[in-house]
């Protein structure tokens, strides 16, 4: 039995709808503060039932626009939403220097609606766990569907497969070279295409070509990733994204397809956890611990090699004891 008044007190507040408790628990868990951990941990059993859909996409193609619109649908449809937008803050990367990137609006007025920005300083798996911790933290907080927008290296998030139920991969017309480099990627993760800038001319022939890719690349399960074309500016489609997304979601229940993501999902998140507190862990003793300095000292005497010594020191755990 875990009543409400058994969990910490910032967790029953995160239940009860507290917004400043939950903007404070993202913000703890975003520096893997202390407190994080123990508001996690009484908050897991109660999530992992709404959709989290990952928005990625080239920089400037629209994603947060969509979003935006997306979002006013899903209010239409009654639906609450948590927005969680990992930043690229980094000056080769980063977004802001185009100048015009689309804001999120509606989360000043609306208490159906709540947005948090991520800085994706830092290392991969630190955004991740991260944002995994911000998505299970506004389910937890009552919000119905969770939208992570997100960049990544090559300019499509492929993380985003480890942490979110659907996945839109969003282009625009004359993405020709483009997406043959990014195709192999691309249809690892796309559950939706989103063609945006539908208003600029090529729309057509990007929609098609996209089709054809896909019925190339079929995928295990079932499912094969519909195109969907849209505009933000005037906007169209939006209604036909949201519904390629909430047919995706029902075939991972249709199909038990949702179990076998989320154990594989979990699985990353596991191993990622543990190789950054092993990593960090044997970072520090091989500068301190007298038996790892001396395994250091040999590599670098050049007596064995830096993969000798990784396999023994992996060994216990590799062969399971
Ligand atoms: N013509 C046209 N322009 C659009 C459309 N959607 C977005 N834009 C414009 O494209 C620019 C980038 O839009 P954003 O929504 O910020 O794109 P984004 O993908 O979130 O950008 P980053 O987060 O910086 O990667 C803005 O100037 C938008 O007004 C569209 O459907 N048609
Ligand atoms: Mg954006």
């Amino acid at each position: 039995m875990t009543g409400p008044a058994r969990l910490p007190a910032s967790a029953r507040a995160i239940l009860e709808g507290d917004r400043r408790a939950l903007a404070r628990a993202i913000s703890e868990a975003e520096d893997d503060r202390p407190g994080a951990a123990a508001v996690a941990r009484a908050l897991y059993a109660r999530t992992g039932k709404v959709p989290i859909v990952g928005i990625t996409g080239p920089l400037g193609v629209g994603k947060s626009s969509l979003i935006n619109l997306l979002v006013n649908r899903l209010r239409e449809l009654d639906r609450t939403v948590g927005i969680i937008a990992v930043d690229p803050s980094s000056p080769y990367t980063g977004g802001s220097v185009l100048g015009d990137r689309i804001r999120f609006e509606r989360s000043a007025t609306d208490a159906g609606v709540f947005f948090r920005s991520m800085a994706s300083r830092g290392e991969a798996g630190g955004v991740a766990a991260a944002t995994r911790e911000a998505a299970r933290l506004m389910e937890a907080a009552g919000f119905d569907v969770i939208l992570v927008e997100t960049v990544g290296s090559g300019q499509v998030d492929v993380a985003i497969r480890n942490i979110a139920t659907s996945s839109v991969v969003v282009l625009v017309p004359h993405l020709g070279d483009e997406v043959q480099t990014l195709k192999a990627g691309l249809f690892e993760i796309a559950d939706v295409f989103c063609v945006n800038k539908a208003d600029l001319p090529g729309a057509d022939l990007a929609r098609r070509d996209l089709r054809e890719l896909v019925g190339l690349g079929a995928r295990a399960g079932g499912w094969s990733a519909p195109v969907v074309a849209t505009s933000t500016q005037p906007p169209s489609g939006i209604e036909e994204l949201w519904n390629a997304v909430d047919a995706h979601e029902q075939f991972l229940d249709k199909t038990g397809q949702r179990e076998v993501d989320e154990r594989r999902r979990l699985s990353v998140e596991i191993v990622e956890r543990v190789r950054g507190e092993v990593g960090r862990a044997l970072s520090q003793r091989l500068e301190h611990d007298p038996e790892l300095k001396g395994l250091l000292d040999r590599v670098v005497a050049r007596s064995i090699d830096p993969r000798t010594a990784a396999d023994r020191l992996a060994r216990p755990v590799a062969r399971g004891r």
